[in-house]
């Protein structure tokens, strides 16, 4: 019986037996466990896609398979519901959770000569199969077939969070763009797109309570001496459409409106919210004002409070940005509620009044259900308890890292050295003089947990790289600025370090540039990669 029962086993086991070799892929972020085989999967338009039947989420996906086969290869598949898994084809299964897929992102890929079996606990984990699966794809077919490498691939990636941030504040950029943008990095596995909406320069979105602001805050004169008058705003409506689009492709959308410094804009439309008011105009230069939102007035923290109460069910993450970078406190040392407020509080200083601020807006977020994302800037004191600390720039990574551990934070890295965007690629790219350059190797060199023992960086929880806005005036210059460092940037988020390198890297980012191609994504070609 023991052998009727084995060889039954073996039977079922029906894959046939495949050849192990090396064969080069192109996957971008690199898997964390792959092993390739000589054998290769044909796709014809004979190929059919299969889901479980009735399964509504599932069958979006293989839908998603179809059109991703049709994009690259002109192949017209055709689906079916299944209720037994099919021999051949390629198959998108619901797995039962295991320890093969440790996280709700993790998937399998294996392909065999019969078929393509993709599986995952989670339909997030089967969008990111599938976007791997898009990578072994061919740009075009051989009279009306394809192949693909015989694979087994398993894979989790490192850190959770995977983000880019967009600056619509400095130079707006339409819905539509946006959802462009969410489109492009979806298919490198970034999980988050956090928007900059709020800054000197700029409001952009709508307040039903504080009509002012769209009139006043969301239009400037004009700007970097172009003599054009940059502005706009997001419609609630366009926002809760930019957040639904965002969730199918499995990215979150964290809004950010920064305090209580670059705000003054917004101090256009309500003057009365800062420390001295005054006949302010929307900020047409970069750099940073010295005008803040006044700690020591109970109106700010109302208005805030009124401000999250119509973003809270519009952006449905927990997580809501506050920025709180670059707040010069020359104000708030010669305001005389500010200085009541220090006294009343017995606070120690100037500093620790910025860290009251900070708990009074998470106090405010809190009763919106969300909890405050914010830039590090070490020498304010404390954050609120359930902080997640931002790192930036200037070089003070290591510091941040180790002062976010003791404070108990979690922390994202997004280091200038590594994750600034808005930085130019090479030499004779510059758009200003002070910044420095932020070239393709110098991106993928980031190690998020900066080689520390495991227990010093189990905070880290994810990397972010920003596109600050004040010379990026259109999608277009976004994408060039974006790609192709977003695809290093992502590997240091999804693959372990053992599993990476820059030549390899290099190796496979041509054919990812040509996907870009196909899809009209502008990137910046890589002209170091000739060397
Ligand atoms: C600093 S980094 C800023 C931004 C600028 C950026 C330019 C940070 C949190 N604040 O306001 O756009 O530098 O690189």
């Amino acid at each position: 019986l023991l052998i009727a029962v084995c060889v039954l086993f073996a039977c079922k086991d029906k894959q046939p037996n495949l050849t192990s070799a090396e064969v080069k892929l192109n996957l971008i972020p690199q898997p964390n466990f792959v092993k390739t085989y000589i054998e290769k999967f044909v796709i014809n338009e004979n190929t059919v896609v299969y889901y479980p039947e009735s399964n509504q989420e599932l069958k979006k996906q293989a839908d998603i398979v179809k059109e991703i086969v049709f994009e690259h290869t002109g192949l017209k598949l055709s689906l079916e519901g299944y209720f037994k898994i099919p021999e051949g084809g390629i198959i998108l299964t619901k797995s039962k959770g295991n320890e093969s897929f440790p996280t709700d992102e993790s998937y399998q890929l294996e392909i065999t000569s019969q078929n393509v079996l993709l599986s995952a606990t989670t339909i997030k984990g089967l969008f990111y199969g599938i976007q791997t699966f898009r990578q072994l794809l061919p740009l075009e077919n051989n009279n009306k077939t394809v192949e693909v490498t015989c694979l087994d691939i398993k894979d989790t990636p490192r850190l959770p969070y995977r983000g880019m941030m967009l600056d619509p504040a400095r130079h707006f950029l339409p819905a539509q763009d946006i959802k462009k943008y969410i489109d492009a990095i979806a298919m490198y596995k970034f999980n988050t797109l956090h928007l900059h909406l709020s800054d000197d320069q700029g409001w952009r979105i709508e307040i039903k309570k504080y009509p002012k602001l769209m009139e006043l805050a969301t239009v400037r004169k004009e700007t970097d001496a172009d003599g054009i008058p940059h502005g706009g705003y997001y419609t609630q409506e366009e926002l809760k459409d930019i957040v639904a689009y965002a969730k199918e492709r499995f990215i979150e959308v964290i809004p950010e409106l920064d305090v209580p410094g670059h705000s003054q804009a917004m101090l256009v439309a309500y003057p009365e919210l800062t420390c001295f008011p005054d006949d302010f105009e929307v900020r047409t230069t970069p750099g940073v004002s010295k005008n803040l939102l006044c700690a020591g007035n109970e109106k700010v923290f109302e208005f805030y409070g009124n401000v999250y109460k119509e973003l809270a069910p519009i952006f449905t993450a927990e997580k809501f940005h506050i920025g709180g970078d670059e707040a010069p406190l020359d104000h708030w040392k010669e305001c005389p509620k500010c200085q009541k407020r220090i006294k009343d509080n017995n606070l120690e200083s100037p500093q620790h009044l910025m860290s009251y601020f900070f708990e009074r807006i998470s106090d405010t977020l809190a009763k919106h259900g969300k909890t405050p994302q914010i830039w590090y800037e070490l020498d304010v004191p404390f954050y609120p308890e359930t902080s997640t600390m931002y790192t930036w720039r200037g070089g003070l990574t290591p510091k941040t890292i180790e002062k976010s551990r003791e404070m108990g934070y979690k922390l994202i890295c997004s280091p200038g050295e590594h994750a600034y965007f808005d930085y130019p690629q090479a030499k004779g790219e510059e758009t200003c003089d002070w910044m420095a350059y932020l070239p393709l190797e110098q991106v993928y060199k980031l190690d998020p947990g900066y080689g520390l023992p495991e227990d010093q960086q189990a905070h880290i929880i994810g990397v972010e790289a920003t596109i600050w806005g004040e010379y990026v005036k259109d999608i277009d210059r976004a994408f060039y600025m974006t790609f192709p460092r977003a695809m290093a940037l992502v590997e240091a988020g999804w693959t372990q370090m053992d599993n990476r390198g820059w030549d390899d890297f290099k190796s496979r980012l041509k054919n990812n540039l040509q996907i870009l191609e196909r899809k009209g994504i502008n990137y910046r070609e890589p002209k170091e990669l000739a060397n």
